[in-house]
């Protein structure tokens, strides 16, 4: 601290808190969790066949430990014959062989719990693959699964004998009709993604329990939750009496009836059983920990709904829910051209929607979205992942985030993601999500200290020798050591953990977040999203004059660590982002 800081200090009044007192004491755990998302097919190879697997994301945990992650959830790892990377999962009590085997992860799990990190797996609930044993059994209308998956005979199509109609008009998130086809049972079945990926029913009870037996099978591998998947789409409504589905009604988008946006799902999404589902799983992990012990098992729930939706899923009141019903908003609300009031409306809107007791969660990218890089600017890299880091909460940060990745252009050949396979060369790129799923930039070696491989599953980010680990670790600058000082301060400060938030626009192009706590040091983030130099007061923020400390500023600005900004008027260039100290 600075003695000029100090006597500005002692000319202030005193400030009378209002808040804050007793809010120090140290929360649970995932409460202001770092979450890192790992792409495992991307993050290291450690065979050399291309492809990411478990020993290689094993043999990178101290790189988690290094950049301060809490806990990793990892995209499905379970046996798939990958029409969907995955996502369609063949047997949930195995590992793809490609990944590793049961023994690989167990091993991840331990590395892990030596090292302090949290590992949760994926749950693909919403469906399985076609070649599971249990879609099989059904197609055969074996005793016990006939009704596992959501099967309609259809009706006969007037202008065609031998053909028969879809029971109704619902389209696929992967487009074309909803419902395929299959000789063997005359039935036709429910998919509401990849033809592959057949909807399990979950108005069977049967359904509902071997769900369930699959998260107890892998808690008790010693993992500590579950990201779940396509949370909306587990219930479809149930048909009427005469056996019927119901046409969903037109958008009038277009007027292609193999488009998914050509009908408004109101049947097929968001079905008010979904809520009653998650309740249960919670009791599942709650259950789980009262028996064994432990710390807090959590769920993290993907849903893109309604906001009033997204509250129900924390809990009723009476009964509890997803620990992180995931906030899609930094993704789906902001982008590079969002306003200071955009990021504040934003930002309060959850604060302001969440029920008593709830823990906000922000997530800043993942794997079905472009990256930040894409989506925000390059310039904002390091501004958003500050902002990521001062939020109250849990703070989501999906692989490559941190050192800055770059959405990767793959030609239509190389092409290998599902939603564009399904289009065509002059469509593919407007669906792809093969661009954030490239693999993971470690090195200016081969491959990018990805692989050893020749061919890659994905091809390599052309800036991978700017854009790396090893490379950044060196630059003080960095996207990457921007990252680390954001979350050590997390980490490690009181009022990063335990603080009172308030967020403002300070104008339209400048954004203010205060962190404060009794007794402790408040912390003041101030940013520039806009595309010209501003020059602000802080005096919506914080009531003191006196000097305040640059503890953190983004590679965009040209202050360091230490310098000193007066709140009557700090400058600030386009996208530079600055963490400031100051006691009130
Ligand atoms: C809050 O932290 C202060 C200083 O660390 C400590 O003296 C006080 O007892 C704590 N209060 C509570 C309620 O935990
Ligand atoms: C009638 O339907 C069958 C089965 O879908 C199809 O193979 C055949 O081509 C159709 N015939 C005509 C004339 O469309
Ligand atoms: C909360 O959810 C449970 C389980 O779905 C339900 O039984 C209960 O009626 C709900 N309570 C309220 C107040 O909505
Ligand atoms: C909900 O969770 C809170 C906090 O973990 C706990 O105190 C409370 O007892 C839970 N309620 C129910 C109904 O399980
Ligand atoms: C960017 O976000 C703003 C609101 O924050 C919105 O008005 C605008 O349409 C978005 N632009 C794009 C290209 O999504
Ligand atoms: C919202 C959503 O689409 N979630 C997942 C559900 O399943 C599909 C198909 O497996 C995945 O691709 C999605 O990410
Ligand atoms: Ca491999
Ligand atoms: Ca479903």
């Amino acid at each position: 601290m600075t003695l000029l800081r100090v006597i500005i200090l002692g000319l202030v009044a005193p400030c009378i808190f209002v808040y804050g007192a007793g809010e120090n004491q140290s929360k649970d755990w995932w409460k202001t969790a770092s979450i890192y998302q790992i792409y495992p097919r991307s993050f290291k190879d450690s065979d050399g066949d291309g492809i990411g697997d478990l020993k290689g994301i094993r043999e990178m945990l101290p790189y988690l430990k290094e950049i301060g992650v809490d806990a990793t959830w990892l995209s499905p790892i379970f046996k798939s014959p990958m029409a969907d990377f995955g996502y369609d999962i063949s047997d949930f009590f195995d590992i793809q062989p490609e990944y590793g085997t049961l023994k690989d992860l167990d091993d991840l799990i331990a590395t892990a719990k030596e090292i302090g990190i949290k590992v949760l797996l994926d749950l693909v609930p919403n469906h399985s693959s076609d070649e599971n044993e249990w879609f099989i059994k059904s197609l055969n209308r074996e005793k016990g699964y006939e009704d596992f998956y959501v099967w309609h005979p259809g009706y006969p199509d007037p202008k065609n004998a031998t053909n028969r109609l879809p029971p109704s008009n619902w389209v696929s998130h992967f487009r074309f009709s909803a419902w395929t086809w299959r000789e063997e049972r005359q039935e036709f079945y429910l998919h509401q993604f990849h033809y592959k990926q057949p909807d399990f029913n979950y108005r069977n009870p049967a359904v509902v329990q071997q769900m369930k037996d699959v998260m107890t099978f892998w808690l008790k591998r010693g993992i500590d939750g579950f990201r779940i998947d396509a949370v909306p789409n587990l219930f479809e409504v149930a048909p009427d009496q005469n056996g019927k589905y119901p046409d969903e009604p037109l958008t009038g988008e277009t007027n292609n009836p193999d488009d998914y946006n050509y009908v408004k799902h109101i049947y097929t999404v968001n079905q008010p059983e979904t809520i009653d589902m998650v309740y249960q799983w919670r009791q599942v992990v709650d259950e789980f920990q009262r028996e064994n012990g432990g710390d807090t098992r959590i769920l993290l729930t993907e849903a893109y709904s309604p906001l009033d939706v997204l509250m129900q899923y924390y809990g009723n009141g009476t009964v509890n829910g997803s620990h992180v019903p995931f906030n899609f908003h930094l993704i789906t609300e902001l982008n590079g051209t969002s306003t200071a009031p955009d990021y504040e409306n934003v930002i309060n809107e959850w604060m302001n929607a969440m029920p008593a007791g709830g823990t906000a969660n922000w997530v800043l990218g993942n794997h079905d979205n472009r990256r930040v890089a894409s989506r925000y600017g390059v310039e904002k890299i390091d501004l958003l992942n500050m902002l990521l880091m001062i939020l109250p909460g849990v703070a989501v940060t999906y692989n490559g985030e941190e050192i800055g990745m770059t959405d990767v252009w793959i030609s239509w050949k190389d092409t290998v993601d599902p939603q564009a396979c399904n289009t065509d060369p002059s469509h593919y790129e407007a669906v792809s999500r093969d661009v954030a799923r490239t693999p993971f930039q470690w090195s200016d070696g081969k491959d990018a200290g990805f692989s050893t491989s020749s061919h890659t599953w994905l091809p390599i980010g052309s800036n991978y020798k700017q854009v790396n680990v090893e490379g950044e670790r060196e630059y003080v600058r960095s996207y990457l050591n921007t990252y680390k000082r954001a979350k050590e301060l997390r980490r490690n400060t009181k009022t990063f953990q335990n603080g009172d938030f308030k967020m403002l626009a300070i104008n339209e192009n400048v954004i203010g977040i205060k962190r404060s706590l009794q007794n402790e040091d408040t912390f003041v983030m101030v940013a520039n999203v806009g595309s010209k130099v501003e020059r602000v007061n802080l005096f919506a923020l914080v009531d003191s004059l006196g000097l305040m400390e640059v503890v953190l500023s983004s590679g965009t600005s040209s202050r360091r660590i230490g310098d000193v900004v007066h709140p009557v008027e700090v400058i600030l260039l386009p996208d530079e982002a600055l963490y400031l100290r100051t006691k009130e």
